[in-house]
């Protein structure tokens, strides 16, 4: 055994020292001290040797890979001085050559309008935070005064989980996130997706909304009215006319649709305002009593405001996009644009 173990070091130094290249030596590497190499066959066995052999014929065996291994470790270094000199040396670079020019990526039309709104805010004192996407009927319905036998939920057009989660109908669950763990004041507004089953040339089953909500000790509607009409007015100038309408929401009393004069005919009729002279732009009103009480907020203490508002509508009226679904097809030609 101990005569192997010397032809087999002897061998294989020698054909270390006459590979002309580092492919070889892996192959060398392999062939002896691989799983099934031949080196480290012998060191399998020594268990099988006799009492008095063992002992002997380890020490020897450990000691040659020991060996080896070292020749091929100074023999690697060697090879690869020898491989970088020759690239060096034989790779040219044609420096007349033209260069590769680089595509240089630009901001989504939707990102482009969430960040003007959202800067707007950020003027105003709002923070930015986000909500899960993913929410149980609690958060999504319950807690914003939307029990289960409530009309409004119907139209949501909810898609339902199979474990009886949802996916967030509106941004408003993240209202109720950010004030069971916040003290009051809270002034923030929320931009994320929602999810609709609902389809068509205005209408897309993934869609973007931008929440916002002020609580503190006497916020007022006049509150509300001042601080949606600044947005109102640098979003879309200041020589538009603005409207609050009634309107109802299950989460905030009284409620408001508030209409921006239409940016196509400045008010007289068209097409897009369908001739009314106004266009809808978001949903708003006064934090309903309710909705504090499921935060723990005491609704004697402190009132507030809140809003929603699509992404899509405001950039489709601001590009003059007549289909949703542009927004969402990453064609080149049209993303190019803006
Ligand atoms: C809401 O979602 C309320 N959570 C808004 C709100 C928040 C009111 C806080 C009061 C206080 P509404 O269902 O109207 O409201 O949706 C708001 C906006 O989302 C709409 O004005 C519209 O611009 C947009 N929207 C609704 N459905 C779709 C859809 N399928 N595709 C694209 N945009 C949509």
């Amino acid at each position: 055994m101990e005569r192997r173990l010397l032809e087999l070091k002897e061998q294989t130094i020698r054909q270390i020292k006459q590979a002309a290249v580092l492919d070889e030596l892996e192959k060398i590497a392999v062939r002896v001290l691989g799983k099934k190499g031949e080196l480290t066959d012998i060191l399998k066995g020594v268990g099988k040797l006799s009492v008095a052999e063992r002992p002997v014929v380890g020490k020897i065996a450990n000691k040659i890979k020991t060996e080896i291994k070292r020749v091929m470790e100074e023999k690697k270094g060697k090879l690869g001085i020898e491989a970088r000199e020759k690239s060096l040396k034989d790779d040219v670079v044609d420096t007349s050559l033209p260069g590769k020019r680089s595509v240089i990526g630009r901001a989504h039309p939707l990102n482009i309008i969430t960040s003007e709104i959202v800067q707007i805010f950020s003027r105003l004192g709002f923070s930015v935070k986000e909500g899960p996407d993913i929410e149980d009927e609690y958060h999504n319905f319950e807690a914003l005064n939307i029990p289960a036998d409530h009309p409004a939920r119907d139209m949501h057009d909810t898609f339902y989980m199979k474990n009886g989660n949802v996916l967030r109908t509106h941004t408003s669950p993240a209202q109720i996130h950010i004030m069971k763990k916040t003290k009051p004041p809270v002034k923030i507004i929320v931009p994320g997706k929602v999810y609709r089953c609902d389809s068509d040339i205005t209408h897309s089953p993934v869609f973007h909304q931008i929440e916002g909500l002020f609580v503190d000790r006497s916020v007022s509607v006049a509150e509300l009215k001042g601080v949606l009409g600044f947005f109102l007015h640098e979003l879309f100038g200041h020589n538009k006319k603005i409207r609050f309408r009634p309107s109802y929401f299950p989460f905030t009393e009284p409620s408001t649709e508030v209409d921006v004069q239409c940016v196509k005919c400045d008010g007289s009729g068209c097409n897009l305002c369908k001739n009314t002279g106004w266009i809808e732009i978001l949903g708003a009103g006064m934090v309903n009593r309710n909705v504090f009480r499921s935060v723990g907020y005491d609704p004697d203490e402190v009132t507030g405001f809140a809003f929603g508002l699509g992404v899509e509508r405001i950039a489709m009226l601001q590009y003059e996009i007549h289909d949703i679904r542009l927004f969402y097809e990453n064609d080149l030609r049209f993303l190019k644009q803006f």
